[in-house]
């Protein structure tokens, strides 16, 4: 995916995935270039993040005082170090068990990448990712600005 600076738009149709130069208005075809399955992920500023637990269910460590407060496991202790607890992305598995509050997590920020389902034309100024999984199964990944 050489030489796609610049671009204004990104449009994804099922499997092909059509970039278009902001100077030209060429349109390149990357999906039928690799023949690869084709993900796009756009920023979004104020998608939530958060912080959860882990799979131990506890703040933290499970039966530790990770934050010395004298109360073991309370939401304090939430992403402590050295602990399995995980920042969930709406990218990643759990994070619906997160907002729906079916697991222990709370709010860490906001801003993150979201895929894109379906048919999409992403106009910038913006930020998409493009993931690219060939025939041998490699991902290859690329952020780039949408003009
Ligand atoms: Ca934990
Ligand atoms: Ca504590």
């Amino acid at each position: 995916m050489g030489g796609i600076d610049g671009l204004r738009t990104v449009e994804l149709r099922t499997t092909r995935l059509l970039i278009t130069d902001q100077d030209s208005g060429r349109s390149i075809d990357v999906g039928s270039q690799s023949n690869s399955q084709v993900q796009l992920s756009v920023w979004d500023p104020v998608a939530i993040v958060y912080v959860s637990a882990g799979t131990d269910g506890a703040s933290g460590v499970v039966d530790v005082d990770d934050d010395g407060n004298t109360v073991v496991d309370d939401v304090s202790e939430l992403g402590a170090t050295g602990s399995d607890d995980r920042v969930l992305t709406p990218e990643d598995s759990g994070y619906q068990d997160a907002q729906s509050g079916k697991i222990l997590a709370m709010v860490l920020s906001h801003g993150a990448m979201k895929r894109v389902e379906g048919d999409a034309v992403i106009s910038g100024p913006g930020q998409v990712r493009i993931d690219l999984v060939d025939n041998d199964n490699r991902l290859t990944s690329r952020i780039i600005d949408l003009q």
